[in-house]
Order: C-alpha cells, then sequence, then structure tokens
C-alpha cells in the first residue's frame, strides 16, 4: 500500500518531520511518500496561504494519481484543499485536523485545540463547525509561535506550548488536547506524560486512518459531491492542469 503524506508548504524541514511520523506508525507493507509543491508559501498562517499553497498541493495529488497511490494524508491543519483533493484522487484523502479532532473525540467528551498564531483559530473554527465537532471542541487556543519557530530550539516552543495546554484543561474543562499544527507532531508524545490525559497528533492519526480505510477496501465515493471534476480547458499558466476526460 502506497501511501502519500503531503506538506502543503515548501520547507523541506517539516516534511521530513512529518515524514518520519508517518512512518513510525505505517503498518507492515505501507510504504510512505512525503512529498511538497516546489512552489508556493513557505508557512501556512493564513487564508492567502492556504489558497497559494492549495495549487501546488493539488499537483502533488494529481502526480500520486498518475503512480496509482493508494491514498493521501494533507499535513497542515487548515486541511487546504481537502474537498478538491477528494474529487481528483480515487483513494481516501484524510485531513490532519480531521483526524485529530475525531480521534480526540472517541477519548474524551471534550477536547481543546492548541494552534500557532492567533490569527488562524478561526480556520480551525470553521473545520470544527465543518466537521460536526462543536459538541467536543471546547475551545481553540493559539501560543502565538509562528509554524517555522516551532523547531528553533530558541523559541522555548516546548515550553509555552505546554503552559498553554495546561490552561485549556483548567479552563475549557477539556480532557484531551488536539495540537493544531504539523510541526508539533514531534512534540505528541512528551506532552502527553507531561500533561497525563491524551494529546492527538492528526500527522499519525491521519496515516493510520487512511491506511485503515484502504485496508477495508473503501475510497471516496465518485458519486455527486466528490466526482471527478468537470472536463474543461484551463488557461494561462493553470493550463496543464485543466481536468482530463476519462479515458473510456
Ligand atoms: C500547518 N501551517 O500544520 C499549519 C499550522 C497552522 O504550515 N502547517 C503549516 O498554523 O495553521
Amino acid at each position: 500500500m502506497k501511501i502519500k503524506v503531503i506538506n502543503p508548504n515548501t520547507t523541506a524541514s517539516m516534511t521530513q518531520l512529518v515524514a518520519m511520523a508517518a512512518q513510525s506508525v505505517a503498518g507492515t507493507g505501507v510504504q510512505i511518500q512525503a512529498a511538497q509543491p516546489g512552489d508556493g508559501p513557505v508557512s501556512i498562517e493564513g487564508f492567502y496561504d492556504e489558497a497559494m499553497a492549495t495549487v501546488g498541493l493539488l499537483e502533488e495529488v494529481r502526480k500520486g494519481e498518475a503512480e496509482g497511490v493508494d491514498g493521501y494524508v494533507i499535513a497542515c491543519f487548515g486541511d487546504p484543499g481537502l474537498d478538491a483533493a477528494r474529487e481528483i484522487a480515487k483513494g481516501p484523502v484524510v485531513g490532519i485536523a480531521e483526524a485529530a479532532m475525531r480521534t480526540a473525540s472517541y477519548l474524551a467528551t471534550g477536547f481543546s485545540v492548541v494552534t500557532t498564531l492567533t490569527r488562524t483559530v478561526i480556520i480551525a473554527e470553521h473545520l470544527v463547525d465543518k466537521y460536526g465537532v462543536r459538541s467536543h471542541c471546547r475551545k481553540v487556543r493559539a501560543c502565538d509561535i509562528a509554524v517555522l519557530e516551532l523547531d528553533n530550539p530558541l523559541s522555548n516552543a516546548y515550553a509555552t506550548i505546554l503552559d498553554e495546554c495546561k490552561t485549556a484543561l483548567i479552563q475549557d474543562g477539556s480532557a484531551a488536547i488536539v495540537l493544531g499544527c504539523a510541526g508539533m507532531t514531534d512534540l505528541c508524545n512528551r506532552l502527553s506524560e507531561d500533561l497525563g490525559v491524551p494529546v492527538i497528533d492528526g500527522v499519525t492519526s491521519a496515516v493510520l486512518m487512511v491506511e485503515s480505510l484502504v485496508r477495508l477496501g473503501l475510497s471516496t465515493s465518485k458519486k455527486g459531491d466528490y466526482a471527478l471534476p468537470l472536463p474543461k480547458p484551463y488557461t494561462g499558466k493553470l493550463c496543464h492542469l485543466a481536468p482530463q476526460a476519462k479515458p473510456s
């Protein structure tokens, strides 16, 4: 089974971090292929970054379809381009935000999300409603550390995130924490030990969700909303991305 894990930003060190996390949980016979777009934002911290990253993300899915990839993980907490990716992919596509939020809802009646910048809180809030987990999500919090500062030893990221999680458990009445960035994947186990509650990382949750769906022989429905895009010409720089008619 081949699972393609796509980091939609263009920072190679983050793609490597995500690849290691994915590989650490992948089952027997599962090949993890990690990728990032060539063009786009070095980190995604808002609606504009998301929009600009989505074309590159979809190009990586198109490449995967040509290579017979069985399933995809979108390794960015905004789940950018998720629905569009499900239109063009045969196999299951899972975003790390959806995977983490659904996983948390199995483990606690209430969870809090701890994400990076305050300006990205709204993106996670929109996803809480989109995925119908408002009754489980007690609060979305930000620790105001930029995405690319997470692996900067001088940013004191771990202590800041730990403090925000402790506040969430006290003030929000939550009993589990969802990590709101792919760049936090390597902090998950240590945070869970230090907090004594389930801390959910979306990268590893999403890989196992895709693996389970593929093992169940399930794939994205091509009836209705996630049907292949209608074939039509695209103009200008995107003409090579025009949806083609399905070979008869
Ligand atoms: C992520 N941005 O997981 C999101 C996190 C965020 O580049 N990878 C990014 O802050 O929304």
